[in-house]
Parts: C-alpha cells; sequence; structure tokens
C-alpha cells in the first residue's frame, strides 16, 4: 500500500511521516538513498513531500522525495547550498523582534531577511511586546513597521498581552509550516505558548546552543498548531546566518536595492565605492532608508573575497 505524507521530524534513522488525517508512520529510507545522492547528508528532511510503502507490521519505507519548494540550510555559516537542510518547504520565516527587553535591533532583522531571501523563504517580522512601548517608542515601531511593509515584508505588532494582535498572528499562521527567528528573550515561545497552550513549551529556556563546539545534533521538527499548519522547532535555527553570497550578489536581497542596481555602471558592482553607481544614487535621492544601506554595508563588509 502506497501513502503520501510529509516528514515532520527524524531521528536520523526513523522518520515520523504525517499522513491527511493526522496519523504519523514511523518510516525508512532504503539504503540506496544516502548513496545517490552523496551531496547531501540528510537525504529526506524534515518538511519533505514524500511518498512511502507501508510494511506488514505498520512501518513504512519511504519511496520518492517530492521536489522541495525551499529549505533552511543547517549551519548556514560555512555551509554552501545544498549541503546539509534544516526543514523544507516553509510557507513563511518570522523574524522576531521585541520593542524592549531586549531592544529591536534592525542589524540582525536585515541579516536574517537577506538570508530568506537568498534562498527564496518568504519572510516576514513579528515585532513583540507592544505592551511596554512609550508614546515615542511606539512612534518609532510604526515607522520601523512601515518600512518593512513597503519593502514587501508582512509586519506583525504583538503582546501576549493583547489578544486582537494574537489572532492576527494565528491567523497568519494557520495552515502553514512557519519558523520563528530571533534573539532569545523577544517572546518566541511565549508567543507560541498563549496562541497553542497545548504546546506547553518552557518560556525563557535556555536552548541548548551554549553547548556550542560539542558535537549535538540539532534535528528539527514540525510542531502542529491547533490551528492548522506546523510550526518547526529547531535549536539549530539560530545558525541560519548569511550564506556565501558573492559581495556583488548581495544588493539582489535587498527587494529596494533591485530596480536601482540595474543602473550601475559595473555589472559587479558593490554599490560602495564604485561611479556610477544606481544604488548609491537612489540613495542619495532618498530612495533607500538609511538605516537599511547601513546593513547592506554591514553585511557587505562581512562576506569573504
Ligand atoms: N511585557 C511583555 N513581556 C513578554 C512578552 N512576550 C514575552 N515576554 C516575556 O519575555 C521573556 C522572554 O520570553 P521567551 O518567550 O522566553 O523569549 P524567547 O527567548 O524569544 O523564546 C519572558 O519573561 C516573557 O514573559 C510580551 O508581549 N510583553
Ligand atoms: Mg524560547
Ligand atoms: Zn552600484
Amino acid at each position: 500500500m502506497s501513502k503520501s505524507g510529509r516528514v515532520i521530524q527524524s531521528t536520523g534513522k526513523w522518520y515520523k511521516v504525517a499522513v491527511e488525517g493526522g496519523k504519523i508512520f514511523e518510516c525508512t529510507i532504503p539504503g540506496k538513498f544516502r548513496l545517490e545522492k552523496k551531496e547531501v547528508t540528510n537525504p529526506v528532511a524534515v518538511g519533505d513531500m514524500v511518498d512511502f510503502n507501508v510494511n506488514d507490521d505498520g512501518t513504512g519505507i519511504i519511496s520518492e522525495i517530492k521536489g522541495r519548494e525551499n529549505y533552511i540550510p543547517r549551519q548556514a555559516t560555512h555551509g554552501k547550498r545544498g549541503e546539509q537542510i534544516l526543514v523544507a518547504n516553509v510557507d513563511r520565516a518570522w523574524v522576531v523582534q521585541s520593542v524592549k527587553e531586549p531592544k529591536l535591533n534592525t542589524g540582525f532583522t536585515d541579516r536574517f531577511l537577506v538570508t530568506c531571501e537568498a534562498y527564496e523563504v518568504p519572510a516576514g517580522l513579528v515585532i513583540n511586546k507592544m505592551d511596554l512601548a512609550n508614546k515615542k517608542a511606539a512612534g518609532f515601531i510604526e515607522m520601523i513597521s512601515e518600512l518593512y511593509r513597503s519593502l514587501g515584508y508582512p509586519v506583525l505588532n504583538t503582546s501576549i498581552k493583547d489578544d486582537d494582535s494574537l489572532a492576527v498572528l494565528i491567523k497568519n499562521l494557520k495552515g502553514k509550516t512557519s519558523v520563528f527567528i530571533g534573539p532569545s528573550g523577544v517572546g518566541k515561545t511565549s508567543l507560541l505558548n498563549v496562541i497553542d497552550p497545548e504546546l506547553n513549551l518552557k518560556v525563557g529556556e535556555i536552548s541548548s546552543y551554549s553547548q556550542k563546539g560539542k558535537h549535538t545534533t540539532t534535528f528539527a521538527r514540525l510542531v502542529p498548531l491547533q490551528a492548522g499548519g506546523y510550526i518547526v522547532d529547531t535549536p539549530g535555527i539560530r545558525e541560519f546566518g548569511i550564506v556565501n553570497i558573492e559581495k556583488s550578489e548581495l544588493s539582489l536581497f535587498f527587494p529596494e536595492m533591485i530596480e536601482p542596481r540595474e543602473n550601475c555602471k559595473y555589472y559587479n558592482c558593490t554599490h560602495y565605492h564604485e561611479p556610477d553607481c544606481g544604488v548609491a544614487e537612489a540613495y542619495q535621492q532618498g530612495k533607500i532608508d538609511p538605516g537599511r544601506y547601513e546593513s547592506y554595508l554591514n553585511i557587505l563588509e562581512s562576506l569573504e573575497g
């Protein structure tokens, strides 16, 4: 008997595959998969859509992996594309920030957005702890929210104390596969717990990243939401750093630079010191936000070569 489903968890040998209706099958993969797909260490990734055959004992053997919409790499900082897949088929990555404690970090936000763009993972921004915003902070958050919306990213302003804002969040997660990324303390776990108390995640938990250097396994897991859809739960997500992008490619991942870069004199312009630069011109005309341009320059400087 052949079935179709989605890999929601993996231990390396066994893959949990959820089929429509929620039933879960424990599946293995045939050895030949590993040989054929040498370029990846995990031929089947969490998030993959697969076909499998059911054995007499109720376990399954995966027979086919469907093409991936996108994927988030593991340890993107040093890895090249296609090496290790943390999770596949993500509908949206939400960069979570907070108004205060810790305060909103646009540099961090822009780094994550660039990585999402590079991997074709649709991104959005959640600004949490809105209840902590005084009048001045609220004005600033409003400005930031408008900036990112104008770049095409959905922006949600949330507080665990504001049910209306949580309803909007749920609406955005419903039926989708979403991942929350962001610095610790911004409220990622708290948000997930209030929208789905059954998740029962630990707030303020120091996760296993502190074990850096040790060889810790960082398999992702898809956690089903009551509202439908999945949240990606993974300790490795913080490694979702900047990919190995060519300096001259970086501006492709800043939506507001895509058009202006067409006007650069040099095909490999980095929009930093070159003459006749379309991006620099757009910046001088006020068409590119100074903070975003600063982020661009910071990321540019951090790239090798
Ligand atoms: N005032 C306020 N505090 C929040 C909010 N969301 C989370 N917190 C608090 O922020 C702290 C860190 O939350 P946590 O969910 O562990 O953050 P994470 O590291 O991003 O998962 C906890 O003390 C939460 O109670 C919010 O919307 N408003
Ligand atoms: Mg947490
Ligand atoms: Zn240029």
